[in-house]
């Protein structure tokens, strides 16, 4: 009956919501779309699912130790119909309000501009350092056996506490990619009934620098340099290299980073690290210093330098999608908590080491990890902004039975973390956002303040007060009050000096590079030798070999070689220090839980073996992609194969181990007709197809395990990869391809494929 299509639209949407007072609309579904748009809406309005179990909101309490079921509902889309931010219903947000339909928009739109102003606040800053992350939610569970070092209540026996866990790379923008050379950050926030307890940690025991207050330079140095904003990402530069040369206590961390440990496998492959030493503290007041450790339990594994760079291109997001898609594929991830235990005596340090020195690690042979409890990662952020980029850690959120150190670097992240919040998530309460709110009751005196969601109850924040009971008073040791511990502070003289203790820069770093396979110290000569090669100040290249000779002058000579530079003599002595085995990576045996396994295909393969090996690796609870010359599926004896990736859209990178399938014997001549028809349809077999050559050859030189079964010889002879290679198998049966190319899986690579100098 109306002719105006705006008055039509707003009548249909006034008939479909009336007799709905509070709640939407019945009847939506299937109603047609506001006829204003030129085209019916794609999908009638329905409403939402319920959340999945893994999209519901953290689970928190409000700061005056409510539920916040309220806020769950705001999350999600609440319901069919679309409100603006008051809550007013609207029935067009696709066109601006304008004088006639070509006419000027007019400025008491004020439904465009309320969209259109939360649209340019919805970037807050990049976080400074570790702008790139990704983060999953889980449990701990304690053994208890911290229990006679700690009084902190969730390392008690058995006791479950709920976890939240971003790992990051350092140098990268938010957009960067996650595969390259750098430290990786494992914050961990624990919501302990006592508080929130953040370990925020590093996959590296040490750090560039001794002192908070070089902190700011050390980073300058790292990010892209400041005229022309390159490079993104990646300490292949001249003032990181200048910087670490100048500063040699950056000397272990560097050599750290130019190691397998700078390019992770995979954030679950990660060990982590809390860096400094803390101290615990048990109920009776006494005293324990300890280093924290994470152990994977799926072992710790890298990629090698050309994997990582094709992954930059193929998968930027390669860590982030494996994390999330394990997660959800149920290979919860997992780590042992750890600590390594030392005397709190008055000088501080164990065997001759300096604990207080971030630089240093404790050999676990001198000092073994006693593992105090299981991280188990089970649940994936539904909303990556309110959760892994609003989550904000602090090494000060400390609860009763952890305390600090007088470590120099500890120090300075006590006062930077909190004060990068506030420019970050835009004033001082944070902690009220959801991801970051305690799951103990908050009764603090904090009030107002920018973007303050409590409304707070009471006239007295202050105490003792007379007026609002008299409440709130302090806690006591007895119920659970943070006391800190009352350590002698020495007689001293203020002073802008580091310790002499400090000054050794090159003795930890000759046991690191003496701890490793020849295969891991190839990894690390080839690191050295890319990074400095991409320098292009001289004087660095020079002063870094004067460094290295000091850590070891097979090291250093290997390095000069590759840059067409003189090996330096050392300046120092070398130092005397032994090897500590538990620094490689090589060597051990691990669960193969969640590897990934390419199974390349031809048109005719032997569709029922590739059946039964996907079936196989399934139980194994790794991953299978069947790989084919094209989407779709692959119809075997036994019904439709489903294909995950196509020879264009597979890369070898993405497996940790490759199997071709079989095919079943033809003679000559039905060869030739076989491909003659494969051809006719655009497909070939994989032995013709350069982009599977290339899948084995890239999987060959990165050491993956390869297994083929009977009649697929060919596509190996094609690519040029031998048969008779280490960790490349010919079974009689797919099965037993399968369990044999596990076999070699557990070691991670098959390192004897690597050649080594050294
Ligand atoms: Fe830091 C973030 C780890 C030294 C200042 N740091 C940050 C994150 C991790 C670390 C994992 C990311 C947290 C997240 O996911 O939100 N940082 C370390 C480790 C260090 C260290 C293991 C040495 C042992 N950091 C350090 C120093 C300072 C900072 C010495 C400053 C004096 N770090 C920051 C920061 C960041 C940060 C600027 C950036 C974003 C944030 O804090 O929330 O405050």
């Amino acid at each position: 009956s109306e002719t105006n299509p705006l008055k039509r639209a707003a009548q249909k949407v006034t008939e479909s919501v009336q007799g709905d007072s509070d709640g939407p609309a019945e009847g939506i579904p299937g109603k047609p779309g506001p006829e204003s748009s030129p085209v019916a809406e794609p999908t009638a309005a329905r409403e939402p699912l319920p959340p999945k179990p893994d999209q519901s909101g953290p689970d928190t309490l409000s700061p005056t130790g409510q539920l916040t079921g309220a806020d769950q509902a705001q999350m999600a889309q609440a319901g069919a119909l679309l409100t603006d931010a008051q809550g007013t219903r609207r029935y067009d947000t696709d066109h601006s309000l304008k004088a006639g339909p070509r006419g000027p928009v007019l400025l008491q739109d004020h439904h465009l501009r309320e969209k259109v102003m939360h649209f340019d606040h919805e970037r807050i800053p990049e976080r400074v350092v570790h702008a790139r992350g990704a983060a999953a939610h889980g449990v701990f569970m304690s053994y208890g056996t911290a229990s006679t070092v700690t009084r902190a209540a969730f390392l008690a026996k058995d006791v479950e506490t709920p976890v939240f866990v971003r790992f990051s790379t350092v140098l990268g923008s938010r957009g960067s990619s996650d595969t390259v050379r750098d430290t990786r950050g494992f914050a961990t926030k624990f919501y302990t009934r006592e508080g929130v307890f953040d370990l925020v940690g590093n996959n590296m025991p040490v750090f560039f620098i001794q002192d908070a207050i070089k902190f700011p330079d050390v980073i300058h140095a790292g990010k892209p340099h400041p005229d022309r904003e390159i490079p993104q990402a990646q300490s292949a530069h001249d003032t990181f290299w200048d910087f670490v040369t100048l500063h040699t206590e950056a000397t272990h961390h560097t050599l750290w980073n130019m190691s397998d440990r700078g390019i992770p496998r995979s954030y679950r492959t990660m060990e982590g690290f809390g860096v400094h030493t803390f101290r615990l503290v048990d109920a009776e007041g006494g005293s324990t210093l300890v280093k924290f450790h994470w152990k994977p339990k799926l072992g710790v594994h890298s990629l090698v330098w050309e994997e990582a760079q094709i992954i930059n291109g193929v998968d930027p997001d390669f860590h982030r999608r494996d994390l999330a898609d394990a997660i959800e594929a149920g290979a919860h991830p997992q780590w042992e908590f750890g600590i390594q235990t030392f005397p709190d005596t008055p000088d501080q340090t164990f065997e001759g080491i300096d604990l207080l020195d971030p630089t240093n690690i404790v050999p676990e042979e001198l000092a073994p990890v006693q593992p105090i409890g299981l991280l188990t990662l089970d649940r994936n952020p539904s909303n990556y902004f309110a959760e892994t980029e609003q989550v904000a850690f602090h090494v000060g959120h400390l609860v009763p039975g952890i305390d600090i150190t007088d470590d120099p670097l500890l120090a300075g992240r006590l006062f930077s973390y909190l004060d990068t919040q506030i420019t970050r998530l835009g004033g001082p309460n944070f902690p009220q956002l959801p991801i970051n709110r305690p799951h103990a009751p908050v009764n603090d005196m904090l009030r107002d303040g920018m973007h303050q969601t409590a409304v707070h109850r009471g006239v007295a924040p202050y105490r003792p007060n007379s007026l609002d009971g008299g409440c709130p008073i302090t806690a006591g040791a007895d119920t659970a009050a943070y006391i800190e511990t009352p350590v002698r502070v020495p007689e001293a003289t203020r002073v802008r000096e580091a310790p002499e203790s400090f000054a050794d820069h090159f003795s930890q770093p000759r046991r690191f590079w003496l701890s490793m396979s020849p295969v891991e110290r190839e990894h690390i000569i080839g690191a050295y030798t890319f990074e400095l090669g991409k320098c292009y100040e001289q004087a660095v290249k020079e002063r870094a070999l004067r460094v290295l000779a000091n850590i070891d002058p097979v090291l250093c000579a290997q390095v000069a070689e590759g840059l067409g530079l003189p090996a330096p003599e050392p300046t120092v002595p070398l130092a005397e220090v032994e090897a500590s085995p538990a620094l490689s990576q090589v060597g051990q045996t691990w669960p193969t839980d969640g590897r990934i396994i390419g199974i390349v295909t031809g048109p005719d393969g032997d569709l029922d073996g590739v059946r039964a090996v996907r079936e196989a690796v399934l139980r194994a609870d790794m991953v299978p992609l069947v790989v084919a010359s094209r989407g779709g599926t692959l119809n075997g004896s036994d019904g439709a194969l489903t294909v995950q990736r196509t020879f264009a859209t597979a890369r070898s990178v993405e497996f940790d181990a490759v199997l071709l399938a079989g095919t079943p014997g033809l003679d000559g001549d039905a060869n030739a007709a076989r491909d003659a028809k494969a051809a006719l349809v655009g497909v070939r077999r994989p032995e013709h197809d350069p982009r599977v050559g290339l899948l084995l050859t890239e999987a060959f030189r990165h050491g993956k395990a390869i297994g083929a079964w009977k009649g697929a010889e060919a596509v190996l002879e094609a690519a040029g990869v031998p048969v008779d290679a280490p960790g490349v198998i010919i079974g009689d049966s797919p099965t037993a391809t399968l369990e044999q190319l596990t076999g070699l899986m557990g070691t991670h690579r098959v390192w004897e494929r690597f050649t080594t100098t050294t």
